[in-house]
């Protein structure tokens, strides 16, 4: 089973990939019980699995501090103005045992002496750090930065040039950094100069090096074992942008042209994006034995679901439980209210509120096919979950 989904960032790429996706799979469940419609739904398979990676907005982002979007796939980090700090995380966290990769276009201002920047960093908490030198990331423990640093902080050993080096646990003064701070651009040229710069992040697992391009130039090519030697054994983190002015400042910008990575095992975008929009969700993989309790075998959909509910806390959850007509009328109802049941108390095992959980047990009214065939009885035997937003 796929445990986690590829997301792709191409914002001017036209999605025909999605559309062929979609008519295979509309043909799957027309004609779901042909032995060579299944063999054709295979050879689709990962062809859909692309059609449902693709990101093409930029809700996927938490903002935090001083940041906001702007435009169609910008985000402001600071204002031109004193003290501020912001920061844009992706919302669901990455495997640094996965390939990650990042095209970006960063703005740093106008002002030649203003401050103080712009740091990619990996993290495994939603947060934003100090402001002023600290850049929105100084006190970010584990972290790892790719620092871009426009203002020379005597103290902290920063040379004048404009200038990158990869900082550790959020720790802004470079004797304590993994690399040496260099010139963004080879000629030490200064970088807020009111044009975009292009910026490219690259992470290869397999050779544990994490390349940092600036313009045309490769600037960084480090090796560092990343999950053992900055994140403890942890694979997990969250990626953003943070950025921060101080006693000078310029108007921080990150624009996201490109991006290839792996979150987490959660659902797939366009399943996500459905779920989000209220509709029913089916779940494919739950199992219950004869007492009606959820069988603790696969259960990776249902934690994909506690992820999202972690990741949406505004929402709550409706469990409905459907039954065929085999049994008597309340026998079945009995059994839809035990099942959902066993599903609201895995989640909350798992630590999802009991009040953002509404279980309906509806026993065998709501049939999705008329109960004449055992294929149909399969289908109508059915959890669904749907997610809704508060009501005031
Ligand atoms: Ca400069
Ligand atoms: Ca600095």
């Amino acid at each position: 089973m796929i445990r986690a989904s590829r997301t792709k960032f191409y914002p001017q790429k036209v999605k025909y990939i999605e559309f062929i996706g979609l008519l295979f799979s509309s043909f799957y469940f027309h004609y779901m019980k042909s032995p060579i419609s299944i063999v054709l739904f295979l050879l689709a398979f990962p062809i859909l699995l692309i059609g449902q990676s693709e990101i093409t907005d930029l809700k996927e982002f938490i903002l935090t501090g001083d940041a906001k979007k702007a435009g169609s796939q910008c985000f402001e980090l600071t204002p031109a103005t004193i003290w501020k700090g912001g920061a844009v995380w992706y919302r669901n966290q990455i495997d640094l045992n996965e390939s990650f990769s990042m095209e970006l276009e960063l703005y740093f201002g106008c002002d030649d002496y203003g401050a103080d920047g712009i740091v990619f960093i990996f993290h495994p908490i939603l947060q934003t750090g100090f402001q002023g030198e600290g850049m929105g990331f100084g006190g970010l423990r584990p972290s790892l930065g790719i620092e871009m640093d426009t203002y020379q902080n005597f103290h902290l050993n920063d040379p004048e040039y404009d200038h990158v080096a990869l900082m550790i646990n959020g720790n802004p003064y470079h004797g304590s950094a993994l690399t040496e701070p260099i010139p963004l651009i080879p000629s030490k040229a200064n970088v807020e100069n009111c044009a975009a710069h292009k910026v490219k992040v690259e992470w290869n697992p397999a050779t544990k090096i994490l390349n940092f391009h600036f313009g045309e130039s490769n600037r960084i090519s480090q090796r560092v074992d990343l999950i053992k030697t900055i994140f403890g054994g942890d694979s997990k983190v969250y990626w953003g942008f943070t950025s921060a002015t101080g006693g000078e400042h310029n108007r921080h910008q990150v624009c996201i042209t490109k991006s290839d990575f792996l979150e987490v095992a959660s659902f797939s975008y366009q399943t996500k994006q459905a779920i989000l929009a209220s509709e029913r969700y089916r779940l494919k993989e739950v199992t219950f034995d004869e007492n009606d309790k959820l069988t603790p075998t696969e259960l990776s959909e249902l934690n994909n679901l506690i992820r999202l509910m972690n990741s949406y806390p505004e929402y709550y959850l409706v469990i409905e439980g459907h039954t065929d007509d085999s049994g008597s009328k309340a026998a079945n109802l009995a059994k839809s209210q035990k099942r959902t049941q066993s599903i609201a108390d895995y989640l909350e095992s798992k630590g999802i509120s009991n009040d953002r959980l509404k279980i309906l047990g509806l026993g065998e009214d709501y049939p999705l096919k008329p109960n004449k065939s055992p294929a149909n009885r399969l289908l109508n035997n059915r959890i669904e979950v749907s997610m809704q937003l508060k009501r005031a």
